[in-house]
């Protein structure tokens, strides 16, 4: 096999392996040019002007350096049905996930990716997952025919010629292969947002490491750092090597002595994960101080202290901009002023960008998400409810100190919260490790877009990852329960609940940085210094327990979100119990008596469990 492909880097790749299967995805993919991708300012630069040129990005005379572009309407999200974990055998991939045999896979894949990249140029893209060099960091490669791709890879990970280095002659690396899956024919023009309307495949081969991504241009479909590699294929490296790769944010919580607690919390996609991640504490608050790991996913690993240490494997926010503002997310605001990628927002007559809850009117004279002329009557979004901005992690002002050191930083709790308007508290502690994994794997959220079923209804989602892990959940529940026992003093675990309604279907719980109130009381808690009481489910503060400066929420509010109501919970038991039948032949014995035990303690307490038994009962 001819090596002229590489020839054509301005660097030298001194890997073979590397040189040979990209030599392979050339003859494969038949692209017109190939260039090896060196990370610099240069090269984001001349890819956005392309992208101008090619009517794909529109520049945003309002924000420096900073683009606007719209997708093709059958390509917005990521594609959960198209995306399989192809593992060798089946039941590696159990029932949450799509799979088919490898080779069956590449058999119909091979046809698809012959000749795709006709008329473009195929982009090899090094970049680490982490801090380059980091112990905890990871090598990948991505040869894609997108621009859109290259530039939002530049913002999410870190790319460059250093990754190469680390890489050297044998370091191992995942493979990463993406098409837009459109040709363009000789003579053809290209496409503003170039896709394939009715075939797209996310495809993970975990025994190889490798990724296939067919067909879609958007987000996690394409930028295949994130969903597919950080968290797919490296939950799969996780459970080997000992590690966890968790969708989950880290955030530093600093009290007004200066002394810090780092938190990783899970939270189901468009449950407020960035929000939490860069939370301003309400006023009265003085002292208290949140600071910015990442907003997505966290690589935990045991250190030699025994303690746990985690790294954002990314470089950037892939964040949802509609409902971000000044009161939601101020922080994030200042990380979009510049060097930001819209994609699917509004954009205004004076070149900036909208979106809903940006402002509370929409401005006059929009154009929307689709090109055209804005009509409020419509009834419809400026924006696509999925748009999104791609902005680097260091414009983020709450940006942590150690947010890029290569050890990570030592994680002292385990946050786990759904969408849920009846049953689970604002806050409650779990009594040991294994119970924090079972409050983590019945996790649940109530569906807010009809896509993945009826609106409302509960979707079981284990620690966030049901779209993500990339094998058996059951035996993910098991790694688990197995990393905690090998840890001295694994980190507390508490679940909580933003999204409890009230009779008149109104969230009870202010959120966004009334959320501090809950953190100060879980930090202190994890310090020994703040009280909690016992109650069925868990340790619980009360009332007295709860920073309230500056807040007037009531007591009776606060009971009203804290209460656990027998009904609701024996229901919830018997939702646990379908979710268990699922994973049968992997579950953990310790979910059958976990759950057995809640039942006795829920069987024992009155039909409503209160903070305050003493009012309850004079009614
Ligand atoms: O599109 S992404 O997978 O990057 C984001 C998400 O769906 O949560
Ligand atoms: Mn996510």
């Amino acid at each position: 096999m001819t090596d002229s492909f590489v020839e054509k880097s301005t660097y030298t790749v001194k890997h073979p392996d590397l040189r040979s299967w990209v030599n392979e995805i050339v003859e494969l993919c038949k692209p017109e040019a190939v260039r090896w991708c060196d990370g610099s300012k240069e090269e984001y630069d001349e890819m956005c002007q392309k992208l101008v040129q090619k009517g794909t990005f529109i520049p945003l005379k309002k924000r420096e350096n900073s683009f606007a572009c719209f997708s093709d309407p059958s390509d917005v999200a990521r594609v959960e049905d198209r995306t399989y974990i192809c593992s060798k055998r089946k039941e590696d991939a159990g029932p949450t996930n799509n799979w088919m045999d490898p080779r069956e896979m590449k058999r119909t894949l091979r046809p698809l990716f012959a000749g795709c990249m006709q008329g473009r140029t195929l982009y090899v893209i090094p970049f680490s997952m982490g801090p380059v060099g980091s112990e905890i960091a990871q090598i990948g490669i991505e040869l894609t025919d997108s621009e859109y791709v290259v530039v939002n890879m530049h913002i999410m990970t870190r790319v460059g010629v250093n990754v190469m280095h680390v890489l050297g002659e044998t370091g191992e690396y995942v493979k990463c292969l993406h098409s837009v899956g459109a040709p363009v024919k000789p003579g053809q023009p290209d496409a503003k947002w170039p896709t394939n309307p009715t075939t797209k495949y996310i495809v993970h081969f975990p025994e190889e490491r490798s990724i296939m991504s067919y067909g879609s241009g958007y987000g996690g479909n394409a930028l295949l750092g994130k969903k597919c590699f950080a968290l797919r294929i490296a939950s799969v490296m996780g459970q080997e090597e000992g590690w966890l790769a968790e969708h989950m944010l880290i955030m530093g919580v600093q009290s007004p002595d200066g002394k810090k607690d780092y938190v990783a919390a899970a939270f189901p996609s468009a449950c407020g994960k960035t929000n939490f991640a860069m939370l301003i504490p309400p006023a009265g608050m003085d002292g208290w101080r949140i600071t910015t790991v990442g907003d997505d996913i966290a690589w935990i690993k045991p250190g030699k202290d025994g303690r746990l240490y985690a790294i954002n494997p990314e470089a950037g926010y892939f964040g949802v901009a509609p409902g971000t503002n000044e009161k939601t997310n101020p922080n994030a605001m200042k990380s979009i002023e510049k060097n930001t990628i819209f994609t699917n927002v509004a954009l205004t007559a004076d070149g900036d960008v909208w979106w809903e809850g940006l402002t509370k009117e929409p401005p006059q004279d929009l154009i929307d998400w689709r090109g055209v002329k804005y009509d409020p009557a419509s009834g419809k979004p400026a924006a696509h409810p999925n748009a999104r901005f791609t902005a680097p992690a260091y414009q983020c002002p709450s940006i942590d100190e150690d947010w890029e050191n290569p050890k990570g930083v030592p994680i002292s709790a385990l946050i786990f919260g759904g969408r849920r308007s009846t049953t689970i508290p604002l806050v409650y502690q779990s009594s040991n490790w294994a119970y924090g994994v079972y409050l983590a794997a019945t996790m649940g959220s109530e569906m807010t877009a009809a896509a993945f079923g009826e609106i409302g209804k509960v979707r079981r989602d284990p620690f966030a990852m049901l779209p993500f892990c990339g094998y058996h959940m059951g035996d993910y529940f098991n790694h688990w329960l197995q990393f905690g026992r090998n840890i001295p003093a694994p980190p507390r675990t508490f679940g909580v609940n933003w999204f409890r309604k009230d009779a008149n279907g109104k969230f009870i719980w202010p959120g966004f940085s009334d959320n501090m109130r809950v953190l100060k009381w879980i930090v202190l808690k994890i310090r020994g210094e703040s009280n909690a009481v016992e109650s069925p489910i868990g340790w619980m503060p009360t009332y007295e327990d709860i920073d309230w400066t500056g807040s007037d929420f009531t007591r009776e509010q606060f009971e009203s979100i804290m209460s656990i109501e027998s009904e609701d919970w024996k229901n919830e038991l018997l939702q646990h119990a379908e979710l268990f039948e699922r994973m049968y032949d992997k579950l953990p014995k310790e979910f059958i008596f976990m759950r057995e035990l809640l039942l006795s303690g829920l069987w024992r307490s009155p039909k409503r469990w209160s903070l305050a038994p003493e009012r309850e009962d004079e009614h």
